[in-house]
């Protein structure tokens, strides 16, 4: 039976690519600039219209945007509230969230009431009936300074323990025009120190010197986006072995990559290498309020472009569970959870 709208919803799934303030509902955002007097015809200044093609730094610039609306921790509890409540709703079984702490002086929103906020939201949701796990992970913004970086791991180690486990890794984001990856390497060091895990976003765009360093100095758990990695786009064969050798897996979001055209057209992506090598994929939206998709649009668009069949769907969906930087216990709570849905659907 072929690939449609119903099967990739009903597909159990795992989302491990998923930043807070980039995957806000069209729904939630109106609730927000309606509290705040903003009028809601600036939409395309805070989400792509459907398969509207743009830049990175038109990206950037609703980041900077949406960043003026959830300036306050009622909005900053709210996305991660509503946040969590769609991924749910789409079947996402596992979700690990990140976000870069943030300050708002206008609000006195401090680095901890917003990691705080986060934390409150992912646990009122655990204790209601639906069916998600979730975990977080605190982003370092490549656009600020070694010493801000460093304070983010030493809150993922705080709030870890203060939050049973919740916290479990770092990212590395942020507009990759803007800074270097190497300069952060001390940070990771010391996130692995601590037993932290790594998901860090590396060549989006080609940067085979820091990609290769970064991956030398630290060997990540996970690669964010990885768009520039092969040798013919924008890598070296250093960098595409040492990928290979480690089995480093991949975090793709095709919508992200198409629309803010890092890459030409879905039939392009480099999903297609990778998967086609038998490379550890994970299918994730990145922003799914920005780019306005879902993660079971991007199963859809993963089948219709490579097609893939049901079974080869499940087996990528299954497979991620792998990647999740939770413990053993919850990989095999969820690999019984995949088992047991698996008739029902495929
Ligand atoms: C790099 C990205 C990103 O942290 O405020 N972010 N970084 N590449 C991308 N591809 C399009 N998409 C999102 O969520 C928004 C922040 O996530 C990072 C950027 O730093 C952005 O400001 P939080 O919840």
């Amino acid at each position: 039976m072929s690939v449609n709208d119903e099967f990739c919803r009903a597909l159990p799934k795992v989302e491990l690519h998923a930043h807070l303030n980039g995957s806000i509902s069209e729904s939630t955002m109106k609730t927000l600039t309606d509290m705040k007097g903003i009028k809601y015809d600036n939409k395309p200044q805070l989400m792509f219209e459907k398969d509207r093609n743009g830049t990175l730094e038109d990206a950037f610039r609703m980041f900077k945007m949406i960043h003026e609306v959830t300036d306050n921790t009622d909005a900053v509890y709210k996305i991660t509230f509503d946040v969590i409540h769609d991924f749910a709703k789409d079947n996402v079984k596992y979700l690990e969230l990140r976000t870069t702490p943030r300050s708002e002086p206008s609000s006195s929103m401090t680095k901890t009431t917003y990691v705080e906020t986060v934390l409150k939201a992912i646990n009122d949701c655990a204790s209601e009936d639906l069916d998600i796990i979730v975990r977080l992970i605190l982003a370092i913004d490549r656009r600020h300074t070694l010493d801000v970086a460093l304070e983010t791991v030493q809150m993922a180690v705080k709030y870890r323990e203060k939050s049973n486990g919740v916290i479990v890794g770092i990212d590395l984001s942020g507009d990759p025009k803007k800074g270097t990856a190497t300069d952060f390497i001390p940070a990771f060091k010391e996130a692995q120190k601590h037993g932290l895990k790594l998901a860090l976003h590396l060549a989006e765009i080609p940067a085979p010197n820091e990609t290769l360093d970064v991956l030398k100095q630290v060997k990540p758990d996970r690669i964010g986006h990885g768009t520039c990695l092969q040798q013919d786009i924008g890598g070296n064969k250093h960098i595409e072995q040492f990928v290979i050798d480690k089995k480093i897996p991949l975090e793709i979001c095709m919508t992200s990559n198409i629309t803010t055209m890092t890459v030409e057209g879905f039939d392009n992506h480099h999903f297609k290498y990778w998967y086609d090598i038998g490379h550890p994929c994970t299918i994730c939206t990145d922003d799914k309020g920005v780019f306005t998709t879902s993660i079971s649009e991007e199963y859809k668009i993963a089948a219709r472009t490579f097609e893939l069949s049901r079974e080869e769907l499940w087996e990528l969906s299954y497979n991620s569970i792998n990647y999740i930087f939770s413990n053993n216990d919850t990989k095999t709570l969820l690999q019984s959870k995949w088992k047991d849905l698996k008739t029902k659907i495929v």
